[in-house]
């Protein structure tokens, strides 16, 4: 059983395993710990990660990159339409609506969705990870931001199993980095003692998360999120991009919006400026030699400069500050530290705000590329059987509130209830009775629309059906199980009908189709609906913290329908209940089997392609090889006349492969490379024998 968690960013990923010493993140076939979040689509081939960004300029029609947040969303979402005209590459609206990426691939068109794309580059993780452990690797947890409403969530979880991952969690940023920093400290507070609250702020590419986590032993407890999903570190790109932009028509009459290819260098170099501004307040130059129409630009910036032109944004870091400490209700004083990671908190004007909100220094305890990838592959040990790790117990919070809806026989006809107060805990799972004759809908949807950073507050429609009336036409009582799971997804995870026994009838003392919602045990009633938190639900709220903390909770536990738990049973007999889930945006699950196959055929064909390429080069190398010791090592056991007419011979070779060779099925290079051995191995031998023989001899002496 494998343990790696995987951050998925918007720009970088990083990937980190358990080996034998513990927690350590791994590195790529280009050596580097960080696998950039591009995917380039070629005739042949798919190209990720490193290879994929370094030839976005000369195949940017075919290079994703910057898709991260389009998961989860409709082509028509303000968002994505934002981002349509910025994109070097096309979208293209789906039949369901869902955002499609338009690209050639194997010469053809070709639309993938969102979930596709992303899988592509979990492949490209998986790989890695599997070279790194030197084992297939299936389970995984992988990191979303903590802002990530369902359909998003979804998605993202989607494209794991499209990847053939077995993603045992989806984990906020901001818990991973929790649990990171809290895993391995010694000196937290016992459980009776005050916690120890430590903000985390995440500040990526893309995004700016921020949490308040409370720390006692062995336990870690989120408190409250906050975010500003639009602000990262490519905010302050685009503002050096656009000033250039601007610079350029003036100086140089360049209109550079209208070329992608120099857009995307600009891009490039205004990001290394940004890096070098972070360590250098100097004058700094940005060159780009033939940058369009064959001009060279050159142009310069600095840091007082820079913050002033990232004034704007850098005055949204504190609104998310602010409401973290004002969901907890914490003081500044009340805070332990603040720990920052992400690669944009490296701009200093970003510390020195978030320094001064605090009135405190900020620790950087933490790696802060990598804090995110510990996180989840910690995570991922804690969840894996087979992995002994400390028993940590790992509280999350609900971001958005979340409420359902029914018709019912009230005067409005509809009847709802907050299922999901915001910063709820979660996981969490709620029983709610529903007293009905025929099956029906409940709705799901995020209660405050306005806090959304999503346009649609839909969540789905989960019918629950087979509801029959009882044997004497009362309405039954129906048990649904309401959840927040694991991954911070809802669903209605269960129902079940309660057969009315002789002599209960009437209990309730009321035939309406309201629920009942019963919280611990004292029924609390909100006019005309009580919720119910007794006896099952109770009951799962134990499992559930007993999954959570150990991983050594029975199995069966989490999937414990509605019916279980710990009331006595022999009055009562229930009957399980289907359920029909009708989530937005959500990928037709026999689309996604076609996915997980295509996925496994493109694979197949990045194999293929790259045992061609390897036969290929294996010719080249073994024709240059050849050529160098003709001249030399191999000079002396053939003739003259042999080396010529084989020098001849690889020099036709060589034309070949930049030719007619360039590009031809495997088959006939390892064909190629039987033929130069054919001539080439002979005299390999003579050498060998001959190097072979004066060695032979100083043993014989040797042992003489
Ligand atoms: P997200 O969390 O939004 O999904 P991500 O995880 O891919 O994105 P990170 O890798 O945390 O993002 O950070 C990348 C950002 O950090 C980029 O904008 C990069 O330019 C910026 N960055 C990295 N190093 C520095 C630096 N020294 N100074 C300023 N910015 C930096
Ligand atoms: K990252
Ligand atoms: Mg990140």
């Amino acid at each position: 059983m494998s343990v790696v968690g995987i951050d998925v960013g918007y720009q970088n990923c990083h990937i980190a395993v358990a080996r034998s010493g513990g927690i350590e993140t791994i590195a790529n076939d280009y050596s580097d710990r960080c696998t950039p979040a591009y995917v380039s689509l070629a005739s042949k081939n798919r190209i990720i990660g490193n290879a994929a960004k370094s030839q976005i300029i000369t195949n940017f029609k075919n290079t994703v990159h910057g898709f991260k947040k389009f998961h989860g969303r409709a082509f028509d979402d303000p968002f994505v339409q934002g981002e349509k005209p910025k994109l070097p590459y096309s979208l293209h609206k789906l039949a369901n609506g869902n955002t499609g990426i338009k690209v050639r691939y194997l010469d053809e068109d070709k639309v993938f969705t969102v979930e596709q794309v992303t899988a592509m580059l979990l492949t490209k993780l998986k790989e890695t990870s599997e070279a790194a452990l030197k084992k297939p690797v299936v389970d995984c947890v992988l990191s979303v931001p903590s802002f990530f409403t369902d359909a998003e969530r979804r998605s993202v979880f989607d494209a794991s199993q499209i990847a053939g991952l077995n993603c045992l969690r989806l984990i906020n940023d901001t818990t991973a980095v929790a649990l990171a920093y809290g895993i391995y400290k010694q000196d937290l507070p016992s459980a009776e003692e005050k916690p120890r609250n430590v903000v985390f702020v995440d500040l990526g590419h893309s995004s700016y998360q921020v949490s308040i986590t409370a720390f006692n032993k062995g336990k870690l407890k989120v408190l409250a999120t906050a975010f500003d999903p639009y602000l990262g570190g490519r905010s302050f790109d685009e503002v050096l991009v656009d000033y250039f932009c601007e610079d350029f028509k003036g100086r140089y009459k360049l209109n550079v919006k209208e070329n992608p290819r120099a857009v995307l260098r600009l891009h490039q170099e205004c990001e290394k400026l940004k890096k070098l501004m972070s360590a250098n307040s100097s004058d700094l130059p940005l060159n780009i030699e033939c940058f369009m129409n064959d001009i060279d630009v050159t142009g310069k910036m600095n840091r007082i400069q820079f913050e002033e032109f990232c004034a704007h944004y850098l005055a949204r870091l504190e609104a998310p500050l602010k409401s973290v400490l004002e969901q907890t209700k914490l003081s500044r004083d009340d805070i332990y530290a603040v720990e920052l990671v992400g690669g944009a908190t490296r701009t200093p004007s970003v510390k020195e705000r978030i320094i001064k909100f605090f009135g405190k220094e900020i620790s950087t305890t933490l790696n802060a590329d990598e804090a995110v990838a510990r996180g989840c592959a910690l995570q991922c040990a804690i969840l894996s059987p087979a992995f002994k790790v400390r028993e940590f117990c790992i509280t999350d919070v609900v971001p958005f509130p979340i409420t359902l809806r029914w018709k019912s026989s009230t005067d409005d006809g509809i009847g709802q209830c907050e299922v999901f107060s915001k910063n709820h805990a979660a996981p969490f799972s709620k029983v709610i009775t529903f007293h009905k004759k025929e099956p029906f809908d409940l709705e799901a949807f995020y209660s405050t629309p306005k806090d959304l950073p999503y346009p649609d507050h839909r969540i789905g429609c989960f019918s629950v059906q087979n509801v029959v009336p009882q044997a004497d036409g009362d309405s039954s009582k129906v048990k649904v199980k309401v959840r927040v799971n694991v991954h911070g997804i809802f669903t209605v995870s269960g129902a079940s009908l309660i057969e009315k026994q002789k002599g209960e009838g009437g209990e309730e003392g009321q035939m309406d189709t309201e629920p009942l919602v019963q919280n611990e045990g004292r029924a609390e009633d909100q006019t005309r609906m009580q919720v119910d938190q007794e006896g099952q639900s109770q009951a799962e709220q134990q499992s559930e913290e007993a999954n959570a903390c150990s991983k050594e909770g029975p199995p069966g536990d989490k999937q414990d329908p509605a019916a279980g738990g710990s009331r006595p049973r022999s009055k009562v007999k229930s009957i399980d209940l289907p359920i029909a889930t009708n989530t937005i945006r959500q990928v037709n699950r026999d689309v996604l089997n076609d996915f997980v196959d295509y996925e496994r055929r493109m694979i197949g064909q990045d194999k293929l392609e790259k045992e061609r390429n390897d036969a290929k080069n294996a010719v080249e190398e073994y024709l240059y090889d050849l050529r160098n010791k003709l001249c030399g090592v191999y000079e002396k056991y053939i003739t003259e006349e042999e080396s010529s007419r084989l020098s001849l011979m690889l020099e036709d070779t060589e034309n070949w492969l930049y030719e007619e060779g360039e590009d031809q099925p495997k088959q006939i290079y390892v064909d190629k490379l039987d033929e130069l051995k054919r001539f080439g191995q002979p005299i390999e031998d003579k050498h060998r024998e001959n190097e072979d023989r004066p060695r032979a001899f100083e043993e014989l002496g040797k042992k003489l």
